[in-house]
């Protein structure tokens, strides 16, 4: 008895996010935040107006789900209420379209099946979002239905039932155009810790031999650089979810505050790194909620395996800039420029305390890894609010409550946030883009502003619920300038960009943005590998040759410079081939991975007049280091240092290592 009570209680702790849902209130008060003391709209942005969200039927909504549609146009969800106000209710949900241009709920649609609400959601391959699980007639219980919503004719379907209640899970798309559901509770109250992945010809594979290592609720999962998912939290420690097959758990890192961050928040906003923010203090008597963002960058080393010696140091959470405010209940949203905004959440410890709220926003730059605080929301966004990126830039900031917190009122209204991008001078345009590109493919952009641009960017589109976007992700594409536009590079790996539908930005040298473009990547199911990518492969030199990221401002033309080596080949794979070998060999020449204290001290590079550029021997070793991070086998070692001494050909065996199963293998899961 007394034990069975413990447990419960520990996981009402472990699930401080759900607690308002469950009506546990605390009277704990924070201090109040101070407003911030900047008003030019060009330094900290500017908020719109407060404006009630009226749907066509039903009254002002609360937006506790909204979904950004390919068409730019947002979907929202709210709770499920009947004509008595009775929110248990079972089996159907009216859902919303609202419409950017003109500010108002322009359609409706009626699921007759399922209650949507505290559903997981993103999009699959071809813009239909996939909602799994939702409200089953109560708190804590899970319904096994998953559903589309189809933004083509804005109606609901069923897809294959998931078999198991889901309430409060997280859903996520994979590289081959799966996707990934994980958590909440089911149909009984119980934890449902089976992860499983909807396939595209609309079946479940359960992932059997993966039972959560986690009890979170909504959990932050990513789609890695080498194909598997990364759950980031809240939870202390963070893991890898390998999803092909039957699935596989690794352990990746503990987070550096040593703490579960419930009801913070989550983002990828960059190939391979992945920012956390906030969370913690759910619990009244335990500490504030977080000020303390941290980051981990995956691509320092992406094999995951118990048989290899590696020698590339695992990925590891590092501390970056703290935000000026702690925040539980916020959302964070990546912006076409690659900063991420935060807005909303409480500073006060407890679920969801309003006299705490944090008013003002922060904006992150991952260049400098500091925050900056921007302009104040006028009303509390805590508990069941979203935050969405629109086409043209802004920010959609709505809903919370439904239930609200104590001494809180339920918020059916939005405001939009404007980012200071927006106030610093004209935007460039783009004319023409296609709807449809490849993955590996150079494609055009009409602009009359090619020479001016600095960065493209592509977001996927977000999908928000409960501080968590399941959908958006943020990647840089290579470019040069051509008469009228501009060529791209589309990315090559289907685990950098998944197949679906994407924001597509031109940035200028100002910061300033284009009105995005959306543009879907195509439908594949091979999940091709993330080192096919031009701009992915040269980053990976820097870190397996030279242990750095290079995104920073020393490193970036480096990088521009020996992708664009690649993606001059336009769409000849042949070309790409010989080019890839070329930027490797080049690596192997520079003063940099010379100058490596281990390179010299193992006598890599023979001295000039030698009858060779490299020890032979040591030549081969360093391949095994560099690109495959590990020690050689005595077996290996000995056949291509055989091999190599036939003709001291380095690069055909750099190349051989280039198009090794073993080295492709860390960029893609088998
Ligand atoms: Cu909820």
């Amino acid at each position: 008895m007394k034990r069975s009570l413990m447990f419960l209680f520990a996981l009402v702790v472990s699930l401080g996010m759900i607690l308002t849902e469950l009506s546990v209130r605390t009277g704990a008060v924070g201090p109040a935040p101070a407003p911030p003391v900047q008003s030019d709209p060009s330094v900290v942005g500017a908020w719109s107006s407060v404006t009630n969200l009226n749907s066509i039927s039903s009254g002002a909504i609360v937006a506790i789900h909204t979904s950004l549609l390919p068409n730019g146009k947002v979907l929202v969800f709210t709770r499920q209420q009947d004509s008595t106000g009775n929110d248990n209710v079972n089996g159907f949900s009216r859902t919303y379209v609202w419409d950017p241009a003109s500010g108002s709920v322009i359609s409706e649609a009626f699921n007759g099946t399922t209650n949507l609400f505290c559903s997981g959601h993103a999009f699959i391959h071809d813009g239909r979002l996939l909602v799994t699980g939702g409200h089953f007639g109560g708190d804590l219980r899970g319904e096994p239905d998953a559903n589309f919503y189809d933004w083509n004719t804005g109606a609901w379907s069923s897809a294959a039932s998931m078999g198991r209640g889901r309430w409060y899970p997280s859903n996520v798309a994979l590289g081959n155009s799966e996707m990934l559901v994980d958590a909440g509770f089911d149909e009984n109250q119980a934890i449902n810790n089976q992860p499983q992945v909807w396939q595209t010809n609309n079946t479940w594979r359960p992932l059997s031999s993966a039972p959560d290592p986690h009890t979170n609720t909504y959990p932050w999962l990513h789609l890695a650089p080498n194909g598997q998912v990364f759950h980031s939290g809240p939870s202390l420690a963070t893991h890898y979810l390998r999803t092909s097959g039957s699935g596989q758990w690794t352990f990746v890192a503990n987070n550096t505050v040593l703490d579960n961050r419930d009801a913070g928040t989550s983002v990828t906003y960059d190939d391979g790194k992945v920012l956390i923010m906030g969370g913690g203090g759910g619990n009244p008597m335990a500490a504030l909620p977080r000020r303390e963002c941290e980051m981990i960058n995956l691509n320092v080393s992406p094999v995951i395996s118990n048989t290899i010696t590696s020698v590339a140091p695992a990925p590891q959470w590092r501390r970056v800039g703290d935000m000026a405010f702690g925040r539980r209940q916020l959302n964070a949203t990546l912006l076409p420029d690659g900063k991420v905004l935060v807005t909303g959440g409480t500073s006060s410890p407890g679920a969801d305390e309003p006299s705490g709220a944090v008013f003002a926003a922060e904006m992150y730059n991952p260049d400098t890894e500091t925050w900056s605080t921007m302009a104040s929301m006028q009303v509390r966004r805590l508990y069941h609010s979203t935050a969405l990126l629109l086409p043209d830039g802004r920010v959609l900031s709505a809903g919370g409550g439904f239930p609200p917190g104590p001494g809180e009122v339920n918020q059916p209204n939005y405001e939009i946030y404007s980012p200071p991008y927006l106030f610093k001078g004209p935007r460039p345009a783009i004319t023409a883009a296609p709807s449809e590109v490849a993955l590996n493919t150079n494609f055009f952009i009409t602009t009359p502003d090619a020479a001016s641009i600095s960065k493209v960017t592509m977001i996927r589109l977000g999908s928000v619920t409960h501080a968590f976007n399941q959908n958006q992700r943020l990647t840089e594409l290579i470019f040069r300038p051509q008469a009228g536009g501009l060529e791209v590079q589309f990315p090559g790996g289907a685990n950098l960009t998944p197949s679906g539908h994407y924001m597509l930005f031109l940035v200028n040298s100002n910061g300033v943005p284009s009105v995005a473009s959306i543009v879907k990547i195509s439908f594949q199911t091979t999940g091709s590998n993330s080192i096919d990518d031009a701009r992915y492969f040269v980053r990976m030199h820097y870190q397996d040759f030279l242990d750095r990221d290079p995104i920073n401002a020393a490193d970036r033309p480096g990088l521009v410079f020996w992708s664009r080596n690649i993606t001059q080949c336009i769409n000849d794979a042949g070309c790409r081939d010989v080019k890839r070998r070329d930027v490797s060999n080049a690596f192997w020449s520079s003063t940099d991975f010379r100058s490596r204290p281990d390179v010299i001290a193992d006598g890599l590079v023979n001295p000039p007049g030698s009858p060779t550029t490299y020890n032979n021997h040591q030549f081969i070793r360093y391949c095994y280091r560099i690109y495959l991070r590990r020690e050689p086998d005595a077996s290996g070692w000995a056949f291509w240092e055989n091999d190599l001494n036939r003709d001291n050909d380095y690069k055909r065996i750099e190349r051989a290592f280039l198009v090794s199963g073993e080295y492709r293998n860390r960029f893609h899961q088998p």
